[in-house]
């Protein structure tokens, strides 16, 4: 049965406070054609639900607003006159995208996130940080058979965001990546993934948690990016001929790593924005971007497809996040240690602890 009452992290406005609240659930008549009622088992906890609390970006979201978007659960409703194959009772996901028009350009190309009528989750609709949610049938991930639900969550923003932008990095078996941000939540899934496609991984972070959970995730060297005066030499210093990692995916959650990452990639590399701090640039000299063609290009979570190539590789025991479990009323505290990079890997939320 579904209760009528349940409880929901929110913030009334940018910049919190945050609080945990009884709200109302949506009943299932009151579901449109194409919404689902997923009864929200885990939520992954991603830096950009603090950056959406803190109103770091330039783009409104509304408010209140209950966040987050790496949800894992349970259909329980289904709205009257759905196209959906889903039933009652699936394992879903609910991801970033919530929603989109499947009709433009954009999603007609498999370019979903680009799509200017996506609705995204814990940001224009509430997200998953409630026990019973709201979310669309067209954009929610089946979670495979096999696959716990706490470690599927993470893989819902996380795991298919450095599992695309890996893909957009251009690297093959053999070249070496750099991770600024190799111990936070996206980057140590990127050492998995990157390990995965046959790739040689640096990882950039800091403090010795991290360290040992990057070199123990398979990455074959370590900069502490505050012990380093110089992270272009130290970067090209990592790899045998001097020359430079042929990537580097910066998920990082601070401007600073963005600073250097063109220069330090080698002839032909490419430089994979993911993380998205605030008012951030990317220092890109013109001539030797231009004499050692150089490319910059932005990676923005995936599409539909891409979301069940990332579960798949989970499922196989492939990818492994590594995560606390906590119950919703830690949220708070859970953003002061973000907010201070104390946090090595993710933490999952438990909906009904
Ligand atoms: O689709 C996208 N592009 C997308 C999807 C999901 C998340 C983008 N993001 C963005 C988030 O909004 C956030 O800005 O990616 C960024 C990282 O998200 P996260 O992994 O959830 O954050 P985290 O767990 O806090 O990890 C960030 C790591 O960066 C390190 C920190 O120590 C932490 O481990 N870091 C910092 I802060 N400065 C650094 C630096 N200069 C650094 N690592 C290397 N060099
Ligand atoms: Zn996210």
């Amino acid at each position: 049965s579904i209760p009528t009452r349940q409880k929901a992290a929110l913030f009334r406005r940018q910049g919190g406070p945050v609080t945990v609240e009884e709200v109302p659930v949506v009943q299932p008549e009151e579901l449109k054609p194409n919404q689902a009622l997923v009864k929200v088992i885990y939520s992954g906890v991603c830096h950009t639900d603090l950056h959406a609390m803190l109103g770091d970006w330039p783009l409104e979201n509304k408010l209140p607003l209950i966040g987050g978007h790496e949800g894992a659960g349970i259909v329980v409703a289904i709205g009257e006159h759905s196209d959906t194959d889903l039933k009652i009772g699936d394992k879903v996901g609910i991801k970033w995208i919530a929603d989109c028009c499947l009709k433009c350009e954009m999603c007609r190309k498999g370019y979903e996130p680009a799509c200017s009528k996506a609705q995204c989750s814990g940001f224009n609709v509430d997200g998953s940080f409630q026990q019973y949610a709201v979310s669309y049938t067209r954009q929610l991930s089946r979670i495979p058979d096999g696959l716990p639900l706490e470690d599927a969550a993470p893989i819902l923003c996380a795991g298919v965001t450095v599992y695309k932008a890996l893909k957009e990095s251009g690297c093959q078996a053999g070249d070496t990546i750099a991770i600024p941000g190799a111990g936070g939540g996206l980057g140590h899934l990127a050492i998995q993934y990157a390990n995965i496609m046959g790739l040689r991984v640096i990882a950039i972070d800091t403090g010795d948690e991290k360290r040992d959970l990057c070199s123990k995730l398979g990455a074959e060297k370590w900069i502490d990016f505050t012990q380093v005066d110089d992270i272009v030499k130290a970067l090209k210093d990592a790899t045998e001929d001097g020359l430079g990692p042929h990537a580097s995916i910066v998920t990082s959650s601070s401007g600073k790593a963005y600073e250097q990452a063109m220069e330090y990639i080698r002839p032909h590399g490419t430089v994979v924005a993911v993380g998205l701090p605030p008012s951030a640039k990317v220092n890109a000299d013109v001539f030797w971007t231009v004499f050692l063609s150089k490319k910059l290009v932005g990676s923005y979570v995936g599409n539909r497809q891409e979301a069940a190539e990332a579960l798949q590789f989970a499922a196989a025991g492939k990818i492994k996040t590594k995560y606390v479990i906590q119950p919703l009323s830690r949220l708070p505290m859970i953003y002061e240690q973000m907010h201070s990079g104390q946090l090595a890997g993710r933490v999952v939320l438990d909906l009904h602890a």
